[in-house]
């Protein structure tokens, strides 16, 4: 089983690269995350958004895979399956979805605001879809699972639990009304009648059978890897374990069983919410990138805050992700800048110059240390291929390669799938 990851905050393109490799494979698994993730896919003249759904759904035969490290809201995913037919991709044939994967409940939305709001200035600044909630009570070991809307008792079940997080949400002094509730509650039951129509399985069957077929496997990332609960910023990480050991833990497949690591980044940088961010732009190229980028979150809309590339960030995340090739993503939002800057290292307040990461990263008064790079200052077309780009483009794709010991082996320069430019 190979993994396709994000290296920096989300957002890297994961979408289109998986979308780009999906025929290569026969079956993409999503591992973690749920609605909070936004993959965005460009072809044939349109443009989709996948939120739960694994971005190989728009390969007539690719199986996708909702392994049970997903936690699932039931009414985002029969909107999602139901817009798609509408755009005529039926995908409840090609989807499967795994029985212990975790439920979001209408509560556990409300949750998140209660649990934001309380925080004040120090929020998260999460989706608000009910991420952080949803893992908590699976951790907790409270949790509903998908197999269980199949069982008698899921009814007393569920009103358990709601009492439950009605109690904390008193406590919170949480405002909303029984009718907002009443709402959210009816649409989610009349899901759940959906979605038992849809294949639920026993997905670590399924998977570890398709391997021993010798089936290709991609296991798709969502958010990135400087998000994941243990290794990203803590406390502003998403509540599940974006770096490639999620994929075993989240898919039921074996560590020996994982193969390639494909790291994606931008050949920029953004993030979306609140943490530290040393690379992060404040002045007018920061607003070129947001703009040139169209760097708007996909699932709120919210714009992403922009800055260069950081490779201390980047050198760990290949580290902990034992990444074996590397996808550069979006450098045609680059074509227009006359100079181009890489964070090679942080300057901290005792004047220390490192390239690792401070424990305390979101308390650090650190300065980015920058190499500066010449723009090209032209459009990149993708029939020029590899050995055609820019010199300046190459000096740039050179550089970080070498810095991060691992080969770039595709340049993406456009949304669309044909704007890809693989090495040969
Ligand atoms: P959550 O909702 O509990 O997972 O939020 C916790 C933090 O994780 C960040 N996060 C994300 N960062 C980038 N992209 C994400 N997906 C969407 C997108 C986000 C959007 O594709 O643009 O539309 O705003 C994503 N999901 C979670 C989040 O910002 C918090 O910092
Ligand atoms: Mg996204």
């Amino acid at each position: 089983m190979d993994i396709l990851l994000g290296l920096q905050w989300g957002d890297e393109g994961k979408g289109k690269v998986v979308d780009f490799l999906a025929p290569k494979y026969d079956i993409i698994a999503r591992f973690q995350g749920g609605p909070n993730a936004g993959h965005t896919l460009e072809f044939d003249g349109k443009k989709y958004v996948l939120h739960q759904i694994p971005s190989g759904v728009f390969q007539a035969h690719t199986i996708n895979i909702i392994g049970s490290g997903v936690v699932l809201d039931l009414n985002i995913l029969k909107q999602e399956i139901t817009k798609l037919k509408e755009g005529g991709f039926d995908v409840t044939q090609n989807l499967l979805i795994s029985k212990k994967a975790h439920l979001i409940l209408p509560s556990h939305r409300l949750l998140d605001a209660a649990y934001e709001a309380h925080k004040g200035k120090d929020k998260i600044g999460s989706t608000l879809k009910g991420i952080g909630p949803t893992y908590q009570d699976k951790i907790g070991r409270l949790g509903l699972r998908i197999g269980d809307i199949l069982t008698d008792n899921f009814y007393e079940r569920y009103q358990k639990l709601l009492e439950a997080h009605l109690a904390i949400l008193d406590y919170y002094k949480f405002e909303y009304t029984q009718e907002q509730l009443k709402e959210l509650e009816d649409e989610y039951f009349q899901s759940i009648e959906f979605i038992k129509t849809l294949q639920l399985v026993d997905s670590e069957y399924y998977i570890n059978q398709a391997l021993l077929e010798g089936k290709k496997i991609l296991a798709e990332g969502a958010q990135g890897c400087l998000l994941d609960i243990d290794f990203g910023s803590y406390p502003f990480v998403t509540s599940s374990n974006t770096f490639s050991a999620g994929a075993s833990t989240g898919l039921g497949v074996a560590p020996r069983k994982l193969r390639k690591v494909f790291g994606i980044f931008k050949a920029y940088c953004t993030r979306v919410g609140s943490g530290p961010f040393p690379s992060e732009l404040f002045d007018d190229a920061g607003q070129k990138l947001r703009e040139e980028g169209r760097e708007f979150g996909s699932t709120t809309g919210r714009p992403r805050r922009c800055g260069w590339v950081d490779l201390p960030m980047l050198k760990y995340a290949v580290m902990i992700n034992g990444v074996s090739e590397l996808l550069m993503m979006k450098a045609d939002v680059l074509n227009n800048f006359d100079e181009i800057k890489v964070c090679t290292h942080y300057k901290l307040e005792d004047g220390t110059i490192t390239d690792e990461i401070p424990f305390d990263i979101v308390n650090a008064k650190l300065e980015p240390v920058y190499k500066s790079f010449k723009g090209w200052q032209s459009d990149v077309s993708p029939e020029i291929g590899f050995d055609g780009l820019p010199v300046e483009l190459k000096e740039y794709i050179n550089y970080i390669q070498e810095e991060l010991e691992v080969p770039i082996t595709l340049v993406s320069v456009g949304p669309d799938r044909k704007q890809t430019i693989v090495a040969e």
